[in-house]
């Protein structure tokens, strides 16, 4: 169904009022926001189908429905919410979001600060798929950095730290850590600052392994949540956004097999590519394709070292 223009302005101004009028009853300390009914701000936790967990800014739980016409929200988003009883609550409008973070068209999560991908000895990691994660994250103009899982299961630790010194080169900091040994895991928790982090990366790599060590009492809390839904299982179905005792938030976000790339431009694919900035729109020909161009920067970036012929040859790929 699509909307008229006026149809869909009425909804936006209705949801503009929603907004105000609930900005204004909780900046308002003599409402008791333990009326039933009362609109009132909170964070999606997360969504499972047609329903939502939401957090009231007192931090109790709702299972929440839309209104129609709402806009589907994801973990992260800001929205207005009305109770109907101690545990359920309706939707009436979704805030304006700073960012968004896609997955071939598909919204992940929403107001993230900041992006970990994470990859393991085991399923061991891959270049291609690292720079797929890299241009996505790239494109959604995040700060991104790189988690190296299960180290105690490599055998030659020098040649993983070779590997991903093409990262580092490039510019992404570069974490190694195992969860299962608890190496280096203070570390990587002081290196989280009190934002919004999203951790992405393939399935079976330890995302959700890696947040129950940040967030000792988790279990405590998933069971306490006793939605009907997977939250509890090994691997992870619903992106959903737990507190930091410390400070800030992590979104888990489910692994997957095949990361497509289906939405991407070949301009946003060479714009993902972090190091091949300072040379684009440096060729002689303005619309060089940098494959066999004269006086290419890219080519010549690569000759003296400053790209690794690795990410080019990604780069290629990607490209198609
Ligand atoms: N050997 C070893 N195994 C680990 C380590 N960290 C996690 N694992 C194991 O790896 C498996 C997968 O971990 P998960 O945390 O479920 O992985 P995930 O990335 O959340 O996977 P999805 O939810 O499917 O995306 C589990 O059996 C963990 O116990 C580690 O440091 N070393
Ligand atoms: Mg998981
Ligand atoms: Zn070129």
């Amino acid at each position: 169904m699509s909307l008229t223009r006026r149809q869909k302005w009425r909804i936006e101004k209705i949801q503009a009022e929603r907004i105000a009028r609930a900005q204004k009853a909780s900046s308002n300390s003599e409402t008791s926001l333990d009326n039933a009914g009362e609109e009132q701000t909170g964070l999606v936790i997360t969504r499972y189908g047609q329903r939502l967990l939401v957090e009231s800014e007192s931090g109790d739980l709702y299972q929440c429905t839309g209104r129609q016409n709402i806009e589907l929200s994801v973990a992260g988003d800001q929205v207005i919410f009305q109770k109907i009883s101690n545990n359920e609550g309706v939707v009436t409008a979704l805030l304006e979001r700073e960012n968004t973070l896609k997955r071939s068209q598909k919204l992940i999560a929403s107001n993230v600060d900041e992006l970990w991908l994470l990859v393991a000895i085991e399923p061991h990691y891959q270049f291609e798929l690292i720079d797929r994660y890299l241009v996505v994250a790239e494109n959604a103009n995040l700060p991104i950095n790189i988690v190296v899982n299960k180290i105690e299961l490599s055998d030659n630790i020098q040649q993983v730290e070779n590997d991903f010194s093409i990262y580092e080169s490039a510019g992404y900091s570069v974490i190694y850590l195992s969860v299962k040994n608890k190496t280096n895991i203070k570390q990587f928790k002081n290196s989280l600052n009190d934002k919004t982090h999203i951790f992405l990366g393939q399935s079976g790599v330890g995302k959700s392994s890696l947040i129950n060590e940040l967030i000792p009492d988790l279990n405590l809390r998933v069971n306490e949540i006793s939605i009907k839904s997977k939250l509890g299982k090994h691997t992870t179905t619903n992106t959903t956004l737990y507190h930091i005792p410390s400070g800030g938030d992590l979104i888990d976000s489910p692994g997957i097999r095949e990361f497509q790339l289906d939405n991407l431009t070949n301009k946003e694919i060479l714009s993902g590519f972090k190091e091949f900035k300072p040379f684009i729109g440096q060729c002689k020909f303005r619309n060089c394709a940098h494959i066999n161009e004269p006086n290419c920067a890219i080519k010549q970036a690569i000759e003296s070292g400053k790209i690794h012929q690795k990410r080019y040859e990604n780069y290629l790929n990607l490209i198609g």
